[in-house]
C-alpha cells in the first residue's frame, strides 16, 4: 500500500474516498482521528485504510474561517455518508479566488453553458454560485463617514430569520455564513432557518448534516410540514425567536461588515423604528457585488397604484431635515426582503396579516400599517446588505394563485380608505367581490384597536410627492384624438425602461394602460411615467419618450391650450397622431391646424375646458 498521498498532521485530518481509494488529507480539522477501540490517537498517518475502518472520527469538518462550534460526528463506516460526501465534493469544487471581493465571476467551456442554462431556468447562475467559496470576502462599500460612528457596547440581541423554499444550496449557505462572519457573536443570538417545505433533495438530510457538522448551534433549522408561503413561514420563525430584535433576511443575501450595530443602536434608541439596510445588488449572472455607485447614493421605497413596490429618490423634506448622509432616512415603504424590528413591537403592531398567502403585498401592508399606526420606517445607511435580485420568480405558488394581487386587495381594503379606488382601477375584479380576498375583519379590528391614521394622512405627511392621478392634475383619464377612436396608450411596454408613447383603440372603460394625467405641474404622465421630448432634437417629427418621473430630466413640461392641443412647452411642438394607427407611436411636431392635434381627456379638474 502506498503511503497516503497527502501529508496530514494530528490536528487536521479528513477522510476522503476517491476512485475507491482512501486517503487522509489535511483539511484543517480541529481534532485528530482516534481509534474506536483504544481511543488512542493515530499519530502515524501512514496507516492502511483497513486500520481506519473501525475508527470513530471526531470532527470531520472544514474550518470555514469563522468562529464556529464543532460537533462530533460519529461514523461507523469508513465512508462518510452520502450527505457528507456531497458536501465535501461541493467544497472541493470551489475555485480559489473566484468571486472574491465581490468581483464578477465567469465560467468557461462546458460549465459556462451549463451556467447559462440554469440562469435561464432559475433566474440565478447556480453553477457559478457553487464554484464560489461560501465565505468569500466582500468589499467594504459603506460611506466613509460610517467609520466615525460609535455604538453602545450593550445593544439588543438579534434573531436573524431566514425563510427559504428550494433555495439553491450554495446561495442559502452563503447567506448563513455571511451573517455568521459579518456579525459580532455577542449580538447574534441565533439564526433561524425556516424551510417552507422545500422539495429539493439537497435541502433535506444533507442540510441537517451540514448544520450539525459545519455550523454552530446558534444556527437553527425549523421545517414546516406543508407549504405556508412567505408570510406564515416568517411568522413561524418569529414565534420561535428568542432575541430582542428580529432581522428578516431573504435567503440570497450577503452582509457587509458591521451591518448589525447601526440597526441595533437605532432600535435601542427608538423602539418603534422599523429599519432597512441599504440593499445592494448582487448580480444573478456573475455574483458581482455592485458598488460602483457613490457610497452616499441610495434610494428609498415608494409604490405604484397597481400595488407594486418601487424605488424612489430620497424625499426633498428628508434631504433637508436629516443631519448627515448617514443619518436614518425615512422611507414611505419597504422592499420587504430585509428589515429589522424590535420583537415586542413586531407583535404589538400586528406582525403580518396571516391570511395572506404565498408571496407579495405583505411589504406594502406592513409599510402603510407602520406609518399609519405611529411607527417609522427608515433606511440606515451604514448598514448594508447585498441581495440577489432575480428577474423572475423561479418557482410557482400552490394552485398558481395570484397571491400578490389577492394580498394587495386585502391591504387596500384595510389600509387605503378611499384611495383604494386607484388600485381597483388596475384590479377591478376585486371591486364588488370581497370573497376573492377573504375575511379581513381581524385586520380592520387591529387598525381600530391601534387607532391608526387615515391613508390620506399617510399621503399628506409621509409621501406628499406621491402622484395621485385624479387629484394632482388638471385633466385625466383616457386622452383621445378628437376625430378618431384612438387613445394614448403605453402599449404594454415595460415601464421600468424608457419607451415611446403610442396610440391604441380606445377601451370602453378606463384601463391603466390608457389612464393618463396632465399634472398640475404640467407633466403628461401615466402613473409614474412622464412624457418628454428631446429639446435638442432638430427634427420636425419627434418621438415622445416615456420615462420614470423620479429621474431628474428636462423637457417634460406640457400645456393644454384652450382649443385642446397638447403642447410641449420647451420646444413648442404639438402632440400629433396624423397617420398613426393603433399600436403605433405618436409624435410631436410643429403645431398646425390639423385634425390629429386635437385631444380630449375624460375628465377636467380645472375650468380650462377646451371647446
Ligand atoms: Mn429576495
Amino acid at each position: 500500500m502506498d503511503k497516503t498521498q497527502e501529508t496530514a498532521d494530528e490536528k487536521s485530518c479528513m477522510i476522503k474516498e476517491k476512485n475507491n481509494e482512501l486517503s487522509i488529507r489535511d483539511s484543517n480539522c480541529l481534532q485528530p482521528i482516534t481509534r474506536s477501540n483504544s481511543r488512542e490517537k493515530i499519530t502515524n498517518l501512514d496507516v492502511i485504510p483497513q486500520v481506519i475502518a473501525s475508527c470513530i472520527i471526531h470532527c470531520v469538518v472544514i474550518q470555514v474561517g469563522v468562529n464556529m462550534a464543532y460537533s462530533t460526528v460519529l461514523l461507523n463506516d469508513l465512508k462518510l455518508d452520502n450527505a457528507g460526501m456531497t458536501i465535501t465534493e461541493n467544497e472541493e469544487s470551489w475555485i480559489v479566488g473566484l468571486g472574491e471581493n465581490g468581483e464578477p465571476a465567469y465560467l468557461h467551456g462546458k460549465e459556462k453553458i451549463e451556467g447559462e442554462a440554469v440562469l435561464a431556468k432559475k433566474a440565478l447562475n447556480v453553477v457559478l454560485s457553487n464554484k464560489i467559496s461560501l465565505t468569500r470576502k466582500l468589499p467594504d462599500v459603506r460611506n466613509q463617514l460610517c467609520a466615525n460612528l460609535t455604538y453602545d457596547t450593550l445593544l439588543p440581541s438579534v434573531s436573524v430569520i431566514i425563510i427559504f423554499y428550494n433555495e439553491p444550496w450554495s446561495v442559502l449557505l452563503r447567506t448563513v455564513h455571511s451573517v455568521l462572519k459579518g456579525s459580532l457573536p455577542h449580538l447574534l443570538k441565533e439564526i433561524i432557518l425556516v424551510d417552507d417545505h422545500s422539495e429539493e433533495e439537497e435541502l433535506q438530510e444533507q442540510l441537517d448534516y451540514y448544520l450539525s457538522t459545519r455550523l454552530p448551534t446558534k444556527v437553527k433549522l425549523l421545517r414546516l410540514p406543508s407549504r405556508q408561503g412567505l408570510i406564515r413561514a416568517r411568522l413561524h420563525g418569529a414565534r420561535n425567536a428568542t432575541g430582542d430584535v428580529l432581522v428578516f433576511l431573504d435567503a440570497h443575501c450577503e452582509v457587509i461588515k458591521d451591518w448589525l450595530q447601526p440597526l441595533l443602536q437605532r432600535i435601542k434608541d427608538k423602539k418603534n423604528a422599523v429599519l432597512m439596510p441599504i440593499i445592494d445588488n448582487i448580480s444573478e449572472e456573475t455574483l458581482e457585488y455592485f458598488h460602483d455607485n457613490e457610497a452616499s447614493f441610495f434610494q428609498v421605497g415608494g409604490f405604484t397604484w397597481s400595488g407594486h413596490f418601487t424605488w424612489i429618490n430620497i424625499q426633498k423634506h428628508e434631504l433637508q431635515s436629516r443631519r448627515s448622509p448617514i443619518s436614518p432616512t425615512r422611507s414611505p415603504t419597504m422592499a420587504g426582503g430585509l428589515f429589522a424590528i424590535d420583537k415586542k413591537y413586531f407583535w404589538e403592531i400586528g406582525s403580518y396579516d396571516d391570511k395572506m398567502d404565498g408571496w407579495g403585498g405583505e411589504n406594502l401592508e406592513m409599510s402603510f400599517r407602520i406609518w399609519q399606526c405611529g411607527g417609522t420606517l427608515e433606511i440606515i445607511p451604514c448598514s448594508r446588505v447585498g441581495h440577489i435580485f432575480r428577474n423572475f420568480h423561479p418557482y410557482k405558488f400552490p394552485n398558481d394563485k395570484d397571491t400578490h394581487g389577492i394580498n394587495t386587495a386585502r391591504l387596500a381594503f384595510v389600509w387605503m380608505d378611499e384611495y383604494k379606488r386607484l388600485f381597483l382601477l388596475h384590479r377591478s375584479e376585486f371591486k364588488n367581490n370581497p370573497s376573492l380576498f377573504g375575511d379581513i375583519s381581524e385586520r380592520v379590528k387591529l387598525r381600530r384597536k391601534l387607532k391608526c391614521k387615515s391613508f390620506r394622512w399617510y399621503l399628506d405627511n409621509i409621501y406628499p410627492e406621491k402622484f395621485i392621478p385624479d387629484e394632482h392634475s388638471m385633466a385625466y383619464g383616457r386622452i383621445r384624438l378628437r376625430n378618431r377612436r384612438l387613445c394614448l396608450d403605453n402599449l404594454q411596454h415595460d415601464e421600468d425602461k424608457p419607451y415611446n408613447l403610442g396610440l391604441y383603440s380606445c377601451h370602453s372603460k378606463l384601463y391603466p394602460s390608457q389612464f393618463f394625467s396632465l399634472s398640475n405641474s404640467g407633466e403628461l404622465r401615466r402613473d409614474d411615467s412622464c412624457a418628454r421630448v428631446d429639446a435638442d432634437n432638430s427634427k420636425v417629427h419627434v418621438p415622445v419618450e416615456m420615462f420614470d418621473c423620479n429621474i431628474e430630466k428636462g423637457g417634460k413640461e406640457w400645456m393644454l391650450t384652450k382649443d385642446s392641443k397638447i403642447v410641449h412647452v420647451e420646444t413648442g411642438l404639438c402632440l400629433d397622431g396624423t397617420q398613426v394607427q393603433s399600436e403605433e407611436d405618436v409624435f410631436a411636431t410643429a403645431c398646425a391646424d390639423v385634425p390629429n392635434q386635437f385631444w380630449k381627456f375624460d375628465f377636467y379638474n380645472r375650468k380650462i375646458l377646451p371647446k
